[in-house]
This record gives structure tokens, C-alpha cells and sequence, in this order.
């Protein structure tokens, strides 16, 4: 946690001191802290929103050094929609003065860590895999899109103030074993809610034989484990990958003080690792490879914001160099950027990979979000991705398997899972020391006041608060882990209704209930009730949006992930934490009650009482004063 008056401090400290907002002296014993933020990222799917949200609030420009708007998820075009999405985003970027990604330029997070992050800078993002750019030093956070307009509006950031580990990495990687390998090691080890609230930075002698790429990729997929995000110290390796990138300038070297401490320290000795693979549908249901006996394959998809970087590309097409993939296998190949993809033409790793047979698709997000490439039926499909939430392939009955982009190769030539053999040397082609710079698909803008907005675009709509005491139907009783794949869910026939609420709301809960939009019509209003991790998973604020739009006023969850709470506050929804005997109470169809109504008193701690039947409860209740006036008035945006 951070606290004053330290004299040695770790990194994760330094940066948070050097941006914490306002009086320092009152982050003693606080549970809040706000911090600045130098830099901004959105991308479309949740973009859109975020920049409605940012036109309601007044300002003309944005207050941050750098905000970029990106195009990565939507953009396969089936319709009018996503371009006109595409269209508004690059004209609002124009008169606010942030920059536009052009879609085909690349996956947000690979890009923001190519061209833009700078060790220490803050970095906020409407995407819950913004902590990639922690590889550089950074830290950079996931949160709604409404919490990003407000940092690019000049506010501050609110975060509880989080307990910091030491993830301390000894020894090094033996071959065939990858940095995914790392992360997914600790997500067996500590569970897709291990991380809510915490901060990991990344230290030990190991840290030195990770390169910029292989951190972001730990960095990327913290997201899994619920962490606020990941840090990794700037050292010589951060150098050298700032000179490939033309960028020697933007270094400057970061570490933890001598005698630093940290709340927990978590020791990983990189040489006992062996391949793994997070089986379907958690990513912490995590297996070796060896362990797995004769899994076929039907699809392998390698790229995502995860493992799409050169290096990536580089041990993957030294796999497949004068091999062929399986008859009965598709390979997919989405590279993580326009640089990426230059260089894979430039330097022949592209025609080993083609000729092997795999196809080569967009620089964007692609498969990962299903946007395209839903397996068939029944299909196994093996992706170098980082999540594999029930029916994110598009494919409801497709089992999703997760691994580093080694082992996705090496099994689209077996046909079943299998690590990469010791004969095969994973760096058929070498890394040049410089990467090649090309920066004209992001524009510049040029402050002029003529935003399009296409008719799929429509404004927000206001919310009404909540009454103090709310009787409802539990509309639904969920288990543990709830994503927000599960309450929102994407793809390509879903995410061009990202900007128009009504439409979307009818995909609302489609993977958990196809009829959920009907009875929760019919209802008016509900109450839903989960086990623990309610809304893991990504910062979409439409698994907000569109459940409060259908009437949902109260979730009762034996815990939540932290974007996902947040993004309920804002939305006027109020999130109750649960004890397991309430949680057995209460079955799905149940009309209960919940008053709130002492939440309009002085104290942020207040007493909620819930009526199960003949049962009464009452839980007391913590939120600060912000988040007790968004309730109580319905919105944030409301509060504005
Ligand atoms: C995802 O991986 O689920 C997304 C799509 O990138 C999301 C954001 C979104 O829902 O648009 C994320 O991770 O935040
Ligand atoms: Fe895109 Fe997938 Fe990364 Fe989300 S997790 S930003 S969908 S590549």
C-alpha cells in the first residue's frame, strides 16, 4: 500500500508519489488515492462511448500530453456501422486533439508500447489490457470509458490504493518455454481473482533476460488475474528497445530503491517452468502441455494484444519454416502492427508463414474478440490470446484453449497440442537492431469542429436513480467468475452496436440466458444476484449500460472485479457485497427487497438491510462520498 514517509521506495511507489493528486498527507490509512494522468487510450468498441461522454462535458480540448484514439476491434464492415463509428471516432479526435489510429495499424496496446509509452508516465485506458505498456515502466491502468473522458477532461484518477507485490524472477526460461508460460504459471497459482486491487511489480535477477516484448506480454495478460496492473522496471533492455524504436530519447532508467518493501513478495524461478496451457473456459485452469494427452486440434489463432510482436512472429515463423500445417487445421495469423507486419515482409518471415499455410489476417484484434474466425461446432481451437471466457470464439460449443505462440505453431503442424521440440531453434531470423518507423496511419489532429455522427451513433441517455428501497425480482442467480463476455458479450454481430444502447441491450446476458431481454422487459425491474468476481473480464462499461437500460437496479455479489464495480457506480447501479449464508437464501425468481436507504446519511459506511422471503438481513455497506452521490443520483454523468 502506499504510504508517506518511506525512505526507500519500490517503483511502483516512485511513479504513483510523483503523480498523486492534492494533499499527500492524506493518503495515510486512505483507502483512495488520485492520481494524474500524463496520457489517455481508447479504442472503438469502447471508444464511441467515451468520446460521447467526453463531448457532454463541456471542454474543447483535452488536458493530458498525449491521448490516442484507436481503431483495432471493429473492422470487418459487415454494414454502415463500424465505419461510421470509424468516421466519428477520427473526426472527434480532429476538434479535441488526440491522435487517430487509422483501423490496419494495429492492436491499441502494441502499439501504444511501439511508438508512445515513456517509463514513468501514468497511463489510462478504456481497455482492460492497458497494463502492457507497464513493460516500459509505465503505470497504466483499464478503466471504463466514462473514467477515461474524465482523465482526458483534465480529472484525476481514483484507485484504491492498492497492496503492492514483489513478483521476484530468478534463473531463466529453458526452450520452448515462452513468457506466457510466467503468467500463466501465476494464474494457476493465485486464480483469476488473485490479483483485485493490487499492483505487481516485476524485479530479481530473472527480470534481466525478459525482453520489452516478453514483459509486455506478463504485463498484458495481469488483466487475467484482476491486478490494477503490472510494472516492470527501465533497464538496458527497455533501452534498446526505445533505440529500435527510434525513441533513445524517451528513456530514463527506473528501479526500486535499495531496501524497498512491498506487501508480499512472490519468488518464480523461471528455469522450472514448463510449457502451459489454460484450458477451457478460465484462464486459470491452467495444465502443462506434457500433461495433456492427445488434444486435436481444428483451429490455431496466433496474435492479440498478448503475443503479436515481432519476436513473437519471428519464433513462430522459424516453426513453420519448411513445414505444413495439418490438413485439417486452420492457422490464423493476426500481427500486432503495421510495423510488425512491414517487417515480416521485409525480412521473409512472412513467406514461411504462408507458405506453410496459415492465414494471414488484419493488424487487429480479429479472433480474440470474434470478430470473424468462430470455430466450427465442437471445434478445439488453440489460441495464443488471453481469454477464453464460454462462447468468446463466436462458437458457444468450441472449447477455447490458451498457450504461447510456440506451442499454438508448433500444434498446427502435430494436429494436437505439443510444445516446440529441442532440434527446432525458435530465432530462425534475427532481430535487426533497428525497427522499421512508420508513423502515417496515425493522425494528427488538426482542431476543427465538424464531428459525423452516422445514424447508428446515439446519444446517451440520462438514468434515473434508484429508489431508496427497491422490491424486484432476482432476475438471474449466478455462479462464480461471471465475465463480462457472459453479461455483454462481443463479436462481429454484436460490437457494431457498441454506440446504440437499445440494440445492443438485446445481446445483454445472450451466452447465460437467450431470453433475458424479454423477462427483464417484462419485469421492469430486477435485482441480480453472483458468487465471487462478479464482471471479470474486460472494461466494456456496456455490461453496465445495457443491464441498468433493461431495469437491473441492485447486484448482491459475493465480490466484484474492479473495473466492472466502478463501471456499475457510474451507471447508477448499486453493487452489494454478499456473505455466502445470503447467497444461499436467495434463488432465482425470488422477489426480495433491498433498502437503501440510509445511504443519504453523513457516513460512508452505512447499513443496508435485504429481505429474502421471511429472512431479513442487513449488511453494512462502504462507499465513498462520490460513489454514494452517483447512486444517489443516478449516474456519474448525472453528477457532473
Ligand atoms: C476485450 O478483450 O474483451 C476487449 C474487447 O478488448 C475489452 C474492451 C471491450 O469490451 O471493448 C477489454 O478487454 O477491455
Ligand atoms: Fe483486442 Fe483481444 Fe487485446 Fe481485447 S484482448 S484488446 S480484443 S486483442
Amino acid at each position: 500500500m502506499l504510504t508517506k514517509g518511506k525512505t526507500s521506495l519500490n517503483l511502483v511507489e516512485k511513479i504513483l508519489l510523483s503523480h498523486l493528486k492534492e494533499n499527500v498527507n492524506e493518503i495515510d490509512g486512505q483507502q483512495e488515492i488520485h492520481i494524474k494522468i500524463d496520457n489517455t487510450l481508447t479504442q472503438d468498441a469502447t471508444g464511441t462511448m467515451a468520446y460521447l461522454e467526453l463531448m457532454s462535458m463541456g471542454i474543447d480540448k483535452v488536458k493530458t500530453d498525449l491521448s490516442v484514439s484507436y481503431v483495432d476491434h471493429n473492422t470487418l464492415q459487415n454494414g454502415f456501422e463500424n465505419a461510421d463509428d470509424h468516421v466519428f471516432l477520427q473526426t472527434v479526435a480532429s476538434k479535441y486533439g488526440i491522435v487517430y489510429s487509422k483501423p490496419g495499424n494495429g492492436i491499441c496496446h502494441q502499439l501504444q508500447l511501439e511508438r508512445f509509452t515513456r517509463p514513468g508516465v501514468t497511463l489510462l485506458g478504456s481497455d482492460s489490457h492497458t497494463p502492457t505498456s507497464g513493460a516500459l515502466g509505465a503505470i497504466a491502468i483499464g478503466a471504463g470509458g466514462l473514467d477515461v473522458a474524465l482523465a482526458m477532461a483534465g480529472k484525476p484518477f481514483k484507485l484504491v490504493n492498492p497492496e503492492i507485490y514483489l513478483i521476484r524472477l530468478s534463473g531463466s526460461l529453458k526452450h520452448g518455454v515462452t513468457s506466457k508460460d510466467i503468467i500463466l504459471h501465476l494464474l494457476k497459482l493465485l486464480s483469476v481473482k488473485g490479483g483485485v486491487n493490487k499492483i505487481f511489480e516485476y524485479g530479481g535477477e530473472g527480470v534481466k533476460t525478459l525482453s520489452v516484448c516478453e514483459r509486455a506480454t506478463i504485463c498484458n495478460m495481469g488483466a487475467e488475474l484482476g491486478l490494477t496492473t503490472s510494472v516492470f522496471p527501465s533497464d538496458e533492455k527497455t533501452k534498446q528497445f526505445l533505440i529500435r524504436q527510434g525513441r533513445e530519447q524517451d528513456f530514463k532508467e527506473l528501479s526500486s530503491d535499495e531496501g524497498a518493501t512491498y506487501d508480499k513478495v512472490i519468488d518464480v524461478d523461471l528455469s522450472s517452468l514448463q510449457p502451459l496451457v489454460a484450458c477451457p473456459s478460465q484462464p486459470d485452469n491452467v495444465k502443462e502441455v506434457s500433461s495433456l494427452k492427445d488434444i486435436k486440434v481444428n483451429q490455431v489463432c496466433i496474435g492479440s494484444c498478448t503475443n503479436s510482436s515481432y519476436e513473437d512472429m519471428v519464433a513462430v515463423a522459424s516453426i513453420l519454416k519448411g513445414h505444413k500445417i495439418k490438413d485439417d487445421v486452420s492457422l490464423t495469423i493476426n500481427p500486432g502492427s503495421k510495423q510488425v507486419l512491414q517487417m515480416m515482409i521485409q525480412n521473409g518471415l512472412l513467406y514461411d508463414i504462408v507458405q506453410s499455410g496459415a492465414r494471414i489476417l488484419e493488424c487487429t484484434c480479429g479472433p480474440c474478440i470474434g470478430m470473424g474466425q468462430s470455430p466450427s461446432s465442437n471445434a478445439v481451437t488453440l489460441r495464443s490470446f488471453n481469454r477464453n471466457f464460454l462462447g468468446r470464439s463466436g462458437t458457444k460449443s468450441a472449447s477455447i484453449y490458451l498457450a504461447s505462440p510456440v506451442v499454438c505453431a508448433a500444434s498446427a503442424i502435430k494436429g494436437y497440442i505439443v510444445g516446440v521440440e529441442e532440434s527446432i531453434a525458435l530465432d530462425a531470423f534475427p532481430i535487426p537492431s533497428s525497427y522499421l518507423i512508420d508513423d502515417s496511419a496515425f493522425i494528427k489532429p488538426k482542431f476543427d469542429d465538424n464531428v459525423i455522427m452516422g445514424p447508428n451513433i446515439m446519444p446517451l441517455g440520462r438514468f434515473e436513480p434508484i429508489e431508496r428501497v427497491e422490491t424486484a425480482p432476482v432476475i438471474l442467480k449466478l455462479e462464480d467468475n461471471i465475465s463480462t463476455d457472459h453479461i455483454m458479450p462481443a463479436g462481429a454481430k454484436i460490437l457494431p452496436f457498441r454506440s446504440n444502447i437499445e440494440k445492443l441491450s438485446s445481446f445483454c446476458f445472450y451466452p447465460v440466458d437467450e431470453n433475458f431481454k424479454q423477462r427483464a422487459k417484462e419485469y421492469e425491474k430486477s435485482i441480480i444476484v453472483a458468487g465471487n468476481n462478479y464482471g471479470q473480464g474486460s472494461s466494456r462499461e456496456h455490461a453496465a449500460i445495457c443491464p441498468r437500460y433493461l431495469g437491473v437496479k441492485v447486484v448482491l455479489a459475493k465480490s466484484f472485479a474492479r473495473i466492472h464495480r466502478q463501471n456499475l457506480l457510474n451507471f447508477g447501479i448499486l453493487p452489494l457485497q454478499i456473505n455466502d449464508e445470503i447467497y444461499d437464501s436467495i434463488s432465482q425468481g425470488d422477489v426480495i427487497s433491498v433498502d437503501s436507504s440510509a445511504i443519504t446519511s453523513s457516513s460512508n459506511s452505512f447499513p443496508v438491510t435485504i429481505k429474502v422471503n421471511d429472512k431479513t438481513f442487513v449488511i453494512q455497506t462502504s462507499l465513498i462520498e462520490e460513489e454514494k452521490e452517483m447512486i444517489i443520483k443516478g449516474s456519474l454523468l448525472n453528477t457532473l
